[in-house]
């Protein structure tokens, strides 16, 4: 079988949420209940290690004892209002999606193949951010969206791309995932996917050791985006299906057909 599936994380991959919707959301929804503790440019990248907006909270708390104690209830209500204030920030139009996403949304759908989405972003979220971005049939571009707490365990573990494999009734021998972060490639690399990483600011010099190509951004004909690791390393590339396909058979080709994590 040819290359015909590919699995998008949400956060970084498809647009750069982090630092100006979800971390800007927490700190408004931190105000709301009267905390006293804001999570700065330089710390939210730090908890980013910790997936899940839930986890992360709690995480933090745990390192920093001098803040006033939450119970898993109090976190999970905060956390609700967070995702309304993150959904509030999409739908104002504040977000876009990467250089080249929605090139290669088009073209896959074009040349019908199956589109999933795999991440540990709350629904709603990727709801919003698909509309806002891809216009009120956003979520229908893709054939199938796992998010979320639907798993128990998030990224790094495999759970979430499993899922979404079960789901789509796919081989993950047919498919290529898309990643932006080291915890989201393990993820992928565990569930036995080939993936492909654009890096942020904020994962640029974490271990993309196993992904296919690293490269800055999808890239448009007009800007390519550069390969930064990975075979053609320092290549300017303007990443389409023949390339991923390209891609994805030198992996196939090499002695085993399964990645490994
Ligand atoms: C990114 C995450 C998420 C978001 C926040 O995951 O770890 O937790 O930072 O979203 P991915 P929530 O790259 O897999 O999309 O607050 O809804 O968890
Ligand atoms: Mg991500």
């Amino acid at each position: 079988m040819p290359l015909n599936t590919l699995i998008f994380d949400v956060d970084g991959t498809l647009a750069d949420t982090e630092r100006d919707a979800h971390r800007v959301a927490f700190n408004r929804a931190f105000a709301e209940a009267g905390l006293n503790f804001v999570w700065d440019v330089e710390t939210y990248g730090r908890y980013l290690k910790v997936t899940g907006g839930k986890e992360r909270l709690r995480r933090f708390l745990d390192d920093h004892p001098q803040h006033q104690r939450l119970s898993d209830a109090d976190i999970a209500r905060i956390h609700r209002r967070k995702t309304d204030l993150y959904v509030e920030i999409v739908q104002s139009g504040a977000v876009a999606l990467r250089p080249g996403v929605a090139r290669l949304l088009r073209a896959a759908r074009a040349a019908g193949w199956r589109l999933g989405i795999a991440t540990t972003t709350t629904p709603d979220n990727v709801e919003a951010l698909l509309r806002s971005t891809l216009g009120e049939e956003g979520e229908r571009v893709f054939h199938y969206i796992g998010a979320g707490d639907i798993v128990p365990h998030k990224k790094p573990a495999p759970d979430i791309y499993t899922h979404v494999l079960q789901a789509l009734a796919a081989d993950p021998a047919d498919c290529l995932a898309l990643e932006d972060s080291e915890n989201g490639l393990r993820s992928a690399l565990a569930a036995g996917l080939h993936t492909v990483v654009t890096q942020t600011d904020y994962t640029r010099g974490q271990d993309f050791s196993g992904a296919l190509r690293v490269l800055d951004h999808l890239g448009e004909p007009e800007a390519p985006a550069r390969i930064v690791e990975g075979k053609d390393c320092g290549k300017p590339v303007c990443v389409g299906l023949e390339e991923l396909q390209a891609w994805w058979e030198e992996a196939h080709a090499a002695k085993s057909t399964r990645p490994s994590a």
